[in-house]
């Protein structure tokens, strides 16, 4: 091999190495050049003034904040519809019997539309409503465990052949969900394929749940109105909608939670409806609980060129130009406020930049305390794998970006602290 051949081949690999790995290459990994930057302050309003007292926050400055959001980043979504047409479609017992089944399907209108197909799976032994986890999943309800009683999906998928999911992924995800875990904790399981509300890929909105709300003469959503993200998280307070008339589910004690892209879905979900009780965000990088100024890793220009149907039309506007966001991603958490907020990190993870990730719990925490809710109990970002936790918890922990029975294990004390169990 010649030099020059050598060069390209070495380039080449090197560059298939670090998108492998989750980093690709051209991106900031170095936190001396982190620009220098000044978060805009949760606690002021639009025209300069301070944010007094916790009615203000409420009353004033909250609303403002969400609407910011809506505008730049997320896009607006559709109300609350006056109700969801759900079925039961099946039920039965799972886990050698540690845990009880049921399939509900979920539809938006009476006939037509898409279908929300939901699986539950519950400690088969609870006297009464249990709490519950509600997350979408990335391929399927047929990858969350082993269970032959659920069907494969149908829609298409990210994985398979022509984007269609075969029984070979059966179970492929279950290090990610942990039901056994989950159910001998006391605690449900829900969750749902997040394709079943708008299948993750740039069609202009022509497939998932967009098309059902848009204005005469409309033939896409307007620059801010929803992106996919928004549509994933208006799709999990349907299914909340639904929970609420389920008798097995605390509908007082449902946490959203998600991962990467879902992570950042997790978020605006709680954002949005402040009826999920917890929040939990696993490695959800730019966009989800990274500060976007930092432009550690991932950054808004590159997440908008790479999934342009994520975020709002009106979030291009800032790419490279984050300065100029009237938000940053530490504003999405103190949405939260006062509820319970968890933030997880990965140590190899850099893409996700964890610190910017902690940072907005860090700077989440003057509304938190605003609010007589505590913080995030830690001052400095805390080391692998020691986990800190006030009414804001974090971690990072060793390993790359996942989800794993550790976050797992994090989340269910977390939940248990807060629900006093
Ligand atoms: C990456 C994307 C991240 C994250 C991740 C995922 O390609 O750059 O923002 O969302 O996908 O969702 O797995």
């Amino acid at each position: 091999m010649n030099t020059r051949l050598r060069i390209v081949t070495l380039t080449l690999l090197l560059s298939l190495a670090s998108t492998a790995s989750g980093q690709p290459k051209e991106f900031n990994y170095d936190e001396s050049k982190v620009p220098k930057f000044n978060l805009p302050d949760p606690l002021k309003l639009s025209n300069g003034d301070s944010v007094k007292d916790a009615a203000a926050w409420r009353s004033e400055r909250r609303p403002q904040v969400l609407e910011l959001f809506r505008e730049h980043v997320y896009g607006r979504s559709p109300k609350k519809p006056r109700r969801v047409f759900a079925e039961v479609v099946e039920s039965g017992q799972a886990l050698e019997g540690r845990a009880t089944r049921k399939q509900v399907d979920i539809r938006l209108q009476r006939d037509g539309g898409p279908v929300l197909h939901v699986l539950i799976y519950s400690p088969a032994k609870s006297n009464g409503p249990t709490p519950a986890f509600l997350g979408l999943n990335f391929n399927g309800n047929h990858t969350v465990s082993n269970d032959p009683a659920v069907p494969v999906t149908k829609n298409w998928v990210r994985r398979g052949k022509n984007n269609r999911a075969s029984a070979d992924s059966r179970g492929t995800s279950a290090s990610r969900w942990q039901v056994d875990r989950i159910v001998k904790r006391g605690y449900s399981l829900v969750t749902l394929y997040y394709g079943d509300i708008d299948p993750d890929f740039d069609d202009g909105f022509k497939n998932g749940i967009h098309p059902l709300y848009l204005k005469k003469g409309q033939a896409k959503p307007a620059a801010d109105e929803w992106g996919s993200i928004a549509a994933w998280a208006w799709g999990l307070s349907r299914v909340l909608d639904y929970l609420h008339t389920d008798e097995s589910i605390d509908q007082t004690k449902v946490a959203v939670i998600g991962h990467s892209r879902l992570g950042k879905t997790s978020l605006w979900a709680g954002a949005e409806d402040p009826r999920f009780a917890i929040v939990i965000s696993n490695n959800s990088g730019c966009g989800g609980a990274a500060l976007s100024r930092r432009r550690f890793g991932e950054t808004v220009k590159r997440i908008n060129t790479s999934f342009p149907h994520w975020f709002c039309d009106n979030f291009n506007k800032y790419n490279d130009n984050e300065n100029e966001l009237p938000v940053d991603q530490h504003m999405l958490v103190a949405l939260m406020a006062p509820r319970p907020v968890y933030i997880a990190s990965a140590e190899q993870d850099r893409w996700a930049d964890p610190r910017g990730e902690f940072l907005s719990a860090k700077f989440a925490e003057p509304v938190y305390r605003l609010l007589n809710a505590g913080g995030l109990g830690a001052e400095q970002m805390p080391a692998v794998d020691k986990p800190v936790a006030d009414r804001l918890g974090y971690h990072i922990r060793t390993g790359k970006h996942d989800v794993t029975a550790y976050d797992w294990d994090r989340y269910l004390d977390f939940a248990d602290k807060h629900y006093g169990r």
